[in-house]
């Protein structure tokens, strides 16, 4: 077999003379949608049980559980974290298991940023 080289003037796809235009796809990184977990105020709950629920399953210093448990006293609710569906979702187990377990009507709700 002999073989031929052929040079660009004699491509045999019919592109001889054209020019090409580079495209490039920018990969798209997906990340995973995040949900906030909201703690929402009632009438009943102590505010000392509400600061313990906050240090205790959210991590927080005592001021931190203090500031966002006087928010939600005073506002309604407040964001208390911002997490993937699947902390989101234990977390408001935790905290509505635990509210229960003490009888506390204290509610704790996820949603989608
Ligand atoms: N409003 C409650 C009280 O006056 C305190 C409270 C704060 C309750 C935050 C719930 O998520 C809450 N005892």
């Amino acid at each position: 077999m002999t073989l031929v080289p052929f040079t660009l003037a004699d491509r045999r796809d019919g592109s001889e003379g054209e020019t090409s235009v580079v495209t490039k796809t920018k990969p798209k990184t997906q990340r995973p949608p995040l949900y906030k977990v909201l703690l929402l105020n009632d009438d009943y709950t102590p505010m000392e049980f509400v600061v313990h629920i906050l240090e205790r399953f959210f991590g927080l210093n005592h001021a931190q559980a203090f500031e966002i448990m006087l928010t939600v006293h005073k506002r309604g609710l407040a964001v208390v974290g911002v997490f993937s569906f699947e902390v989101a979702e234990t977390k408001v187990a935790q905290v509505m298991d635990f509210s229960r377990r003490h009888q506390h009507p204290l509610q704790c709700t996820m949603e989608k940023e």
